[in-house]
């Protein structure tokens, strides 16, 4: 049968147009391929078909394998009898007419036609190391046939997508329709044009493209060497080099061949499992239960943002990039005019990188609009509150907003952690209110905390929910409580950080560990580098607010010796003049053996497996009680927060995920054991108890009790 509902062939003419219709992106779900090849097979035995089209319906051509399916044993087609070998079976001149995307399978089967056209706004890619794989559609094969090994390499090796023009100008694709043109026009009469070509440009031909490793023979291990550091305890990135190794040393059907085991090898991975849960857990977190269907987000047109500081520059800056204008007002003109500056140089900075053109820097600055007073920004669609963390000047800040915003404007705080409900309550519209957390740098990081007060209503938390995501970020959704989702869940991992020095570990040990997990810095590497008088002077307040305050006497000395970090040459580490490199110093080592002594702890040896469980169990236990509290819709919500907001490293997973791979019972039993040697601050959250007595799994777990 050549038709099912998911692949059609249609007749433009002598033209046949096979039309892959699989919503939302035409992944080759079960039932796909199977219709391609159908739809192949009667335009080649049809005499009425001069040359063949494949394109996708809807908003893309196709988007890749549908990667819900990996990991369930599902057999995998041979050799010989896929879509692509049916191309390359077939007698007369495919062409691929590409819209939207062409990733992983998709693009795969596009090299598996003759010709490729692509619309100006499509993008093109191998994506599969992103997910823990590799192109296990001969990707690795035919692209460097297509575009030569260096240049696959590194699309294969980056996993990036690659814009139409670039893709034109590499080879991938042989015409780019112009913005407005017709792309399926475009497609039927290039396949008329080249209906009698013979013999059919097959890219497995194309063998002088790979002529050998004496093209470059180096290039592997430079790509092996190069790659070191990202892509430590992960196999997919070194497997890619492997492959397309192959294409340079082996005949095709070989290096299929051997394309095939190297994927095999990677599919029911670790690393593979938690990429692919990474990627729908970015998914997953745009579903809210309040956010029901009828619900329509508002329009965001235009922002504004209070206090130009290096959060509010950031957050000024996120919306400039998106084309979306921003006022940005300031009290004091010299703080404004070292904001603006320190705008221009953050934009300066990306030009001078060559990731920015000057036009473009000038477009985004000149959304960018400073302005001092409030009446100035009463037509935005939406304010973000950006000043200092003090409950009392944000509550004044708000009630001038509630006093000037027009009527519908989402009225927003950066705060990390104070009560959004309390800042609400000097409005009359608290159902506009919401927190809008972004984490610093704002215009880089991608996490934006969205957090629902009691009055919130489902309009407003769908409008900036929406928000983050029209400005590039992704947006997790939480409840309100001090330190919200996020920086709650983090803190038990930076108290224990603390608490394990006072048992005499050291900083390097600590970091190294971090390090060897994937994390791209230490805790105290990234400390001396945000700089430690931040944290002190914070400490001193609460401990002038708060006598029970738990001091940190071994980071107060080192404060008060004015080592605050690498801006002071020393903090946890010492630094060489003009050098980053953190460097253990043994003055260091001696504030902690005498503080350690003082608190009369004995001297432990830690091993490395029970500094990292120390921290990052702590979190889990937290993250259970935000659970249990409602704070959370689900447990992957954690795990997009710490890979997003903390570089938790992404092919672990996130810290749940993670935490299911040791098991719910072994961490409950763990954290049980630190409760009796340590006391209340491991006490097991009740939702661990629960989830421990079932034997039900973090990612399964339910918000609420029980
Ligand atoms: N499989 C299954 N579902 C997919 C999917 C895929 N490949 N791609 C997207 N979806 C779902 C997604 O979960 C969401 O579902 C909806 O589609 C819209 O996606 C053999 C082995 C294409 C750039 O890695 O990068 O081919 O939340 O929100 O922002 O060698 O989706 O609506 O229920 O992301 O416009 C290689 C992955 C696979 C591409 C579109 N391909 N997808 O972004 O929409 S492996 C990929 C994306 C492979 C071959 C190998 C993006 C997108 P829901 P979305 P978007």
């Amino acid at each position: 049968m050549s038709e099912n509902e998911l692949v059609r062939l249609e007749r433009d003419g002598d033209i046949g147009v096979i039309v892959v219709d699989n919503p939302p992106v035409n992944a080759l779900s079960p039932g796909v391929p199977e219709g391609i090849i159908a739809s192949l097979n009667a335009a080649n035995a049809d005499p009425a078909i001069k040359a063949i089209v494949l394109i996708g319906a809807g908003r893309s051509f196709i988007a890749g394998a549908d990667i819900r399916q990996f990991g369930k044993g599902r057999p995998r087609t041979p050799l010989g009898q896929r879509t692509y070998d049916v191309m390359d079976a077939g007698t007369k001149p495919i062409v691929a007419a590409i819209h939207g995307y062409a990733l992983g399978g998709g693009l795969e089967n596009a090299m598996g036609c003759h010709y490729r056209i692509a619309a100006h706004s499509a993008k093109v890619g191998l994506p599969e190391v992103l997910i823990g794989i590799l192109p296990g559609g001969g990707g690795t094969q035919r692209l460097p046939r297509l575009i030569g090994a260096q240049k696959a390499l590194e699309l294969i090796v980056t996993g990036r997508h690659v814009p139409a023009p670039e893709a034109l100008t590499l080879g991938i694709v042989d015409a780019v329709v112009p913005e407005g043109g017709n792309l399926r026009a475009a497609a039927v009469a290039m396949a008329r044009a080249k209906a009698d070509i013979r013999p059919l440009p097959r890219v497995r031909d194309r063998n002088q493209q790979v002529a050998g490793l004496a093209a470059n023979p180096g290039m592997f291990d430079a790509m092996r060497k190069s790659i070191a550091r990202k892509a430590r305890n992960q196999k997919a990135p070194y497997n890619c080099i492997l492959a397309v190794e192959a294409a340079c040393t082996l005949p095709f059907e070989q290096g299929l061949a051997r394309e095939q085991e190297l994927f095999l090898e990677l599919e029911n991975l670790p690393e593979a499992r938690a990429l692919r849960y990474a990627f729908f857990a970015e998914r997953e977190v745009a579903r809210i239960p309040e956010v029901t269907p009828d619900i329509h987000p508002r329009p965001i047109a235009s922002a504004a943002v209070i206090g130009a500081g290096t959060m509010g520059g950031g957050i000024a800056m996120s919306f400039a990039d998106f084309g979306i204008p921003v006022k940005i007002l300031e009290a004091s003109p010299e703080a404004m005019a070292r904001g603006m500056e320190r705008i221009r140089n953050n934009y300066a900075t990306s030009v001078k990188r060559g990731s920015l053109t000057e036009a473009a820097m000038a477009e985004r600055l000149a959304l960018i609009e400073p302005v001092s007073t409030f009446e100035a920004i009463g037509q935005a669609d939406a304010v973000i509150e950006a000043i200092f963390e003090e409950m009392g000047p944000k509550k004044e800040v708000f009630t001038k907003l509630d006093a000037v915003m027009k009527e519908g404007a989402l009225l927003l705080s950066n705060t990390s952690a104070l009560n959004i409900d309390e800042i609400a309550s000097v409005t009359k519209r608290p159902q506009d209110v919401a927190g809008a957390h972004f984490f610093s740098p704002a215009n880089v990081m991608k996490l934006l905390e969205v957090v629902k007060g009691a009055h919130t209503s489902p309009t407003t938390l769908a409008s900036v929910m929406k928000l983050g995501r029209d400005i590039g970020k992704i947006s997790v959704a939480c409840g309100n409580c001090d330190g919200f989702l996020a920086n709650r869940s983090r803190a038990p991992f930076s108290v224990e950080t603390i608490i394990m020095l006072e048992e005499g570990a050291l900083p390097e040990q600590i970091d190294k560990v971090m390090l060897d997990f994937g994390y791209p810095m230490g805790p105290f590497a990234v400390g001396d580098l945000a700089g430690l008088d931040i944290g002190w002077a914070s400490r001193k307040r609460r401990a002038a607010e708060n006598p029970n305050y738990r001091k940190q006497p071994i980071s107060d000395r080192l404060c008060e010796l004015g080592r605050f970090g690498q801006k002071t040459g020393a903090g946890w580490y010492r630094y060489e003049k003009g050098d980053r490199t953190p460097y253990p110093d043994p003055i260091v080592a001696d504030i902690i053996r005498e503080e350690s002594a003082k608190l009369g702890n004995p001297p432990h040896t830690f091993t490395d497996e029970e500094i990292l469980r120390r921290l990052l169990f702590a979190s889990v236990n937290e993250a259970c009680k935000i659970l249990e509290e409602n704070i959370a819709y689900r447990s992957s919500d954690v795990d997009v927060m710490w890979l997003h907001g903390f570089g938790f490293p992404r092919y672990r997973g996130g810290l749940m995920h993670w935490a299911d791979t040791i098991g719910v019972q072994e961490v409950y039993n763990q954290i049980s054991a630190w409760h009796q040697r340590y006391g209340s601050r491991w006490a097991p959250a009740q939702k661990l108890r629960d989830l421990a007595a079932t034997n039900t799994s973090f990612r399964d777990a339910k918000p609420g009790r029980g």
